[in-house]
């Protein structure tokens, strides 16, 4: 066994658990880029499944997680957080806290409600195929809906009170959300102009061209 084979179980690189369809684990994909901290994939191809294990070991079931100098790290911003921790360069992120203006706050509340209203439009009405005219699914819609009007008509004006960044969490977790809108059609995005206007920019970043939502598939064997 060689010597290099041996530094890398040892110290294996960072790895990213999810999947390319996430909205979640694409915002810490696109982190882990635009920070230069290399991160291997391993997707997770059942989202039925009940074992903690195929989530790398997260109690919750939930995606993504991040596996890094022996640790476990289970959420989006938590893996944010520790990737900029590791970054060889260090960015000017504006993480949440860093938001004084409260609409602001309030656009960062809409944009994670509208992210886990995704998750349980998509995951509830596509993936276990629930009735999508119960009241549980048409109150997630018309939330997701009334967050993205919320959203579409202050964007600017958001957008105009953060700092000097190279990155925000705002950002690129609205980005996320926008283009899943696309992906995985649940309310139509169509009435949201401004949102989408914002998505195709930001979509330009290296870091969102290489991490286009896709649905993972297993080789064979
Ligand atoms: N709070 C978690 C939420 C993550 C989440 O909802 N991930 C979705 C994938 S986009 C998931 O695990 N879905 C599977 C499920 O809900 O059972 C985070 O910030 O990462």
């Amino acid at each position: 066994m060689s010597d290099a084979h041996d530094v890398s179980r040892v110290n294996p690189p960072p790895r990213i658990t999810g999947r390319s369809s996430s909205h979640f684990t694409r915002l810490a994909r696109v982190f882990a880029l635009e920070l230069d901290v290399a991160c291997e994939f391993a997707p997770v191809y059942d989202l039925a499944s009940l074992e903690a294990r195929d989530y790398a070991g997260n109690p919750a079931l939930k995606l993504p997680v991040l596996t890094m100098h022996g640790a476990t790290v289970f959420g989006a911003e938590n893996i944010c957080r520790v990737l900029a921790e590791s970054a060889p360069t260090p960015r000017r992120i504006v993480w949440p806290e860093d938001m004084r203006d409260l609409q602001v706050r309030n656009a960062q509340e809409l944009v994670w409600h509208g992210m886990q209203a995704q998750v349980q439009l998509g995951f509830g009405t596509q993936i276990a195929q629930l009735p999508a005219d119960s009241i549980y699914f048409a109150k997630a819609a018309a939330g997701l809906r009334n967050a993205l009007q919320w959203l579409d008509e202050r964007l600017a004006a958001v957008i105009a009170t953060l700092p000097p960044r190279d990155l925000s969490v705002l950002e690129v977790s609205l980005f996320c959300l926008v283009e899943h809108l696309a992906f995985r059609a649940t309310v139509p995005l169509a009435p949201y102009g401004r949102l989408a206007a914002f998505a195709r920019e930001f979509g330009q970043r290296a870091s969102a061209r290489s991490t286009a939502y896709r649905f993972d598939v297993p080789s064979d064997g």
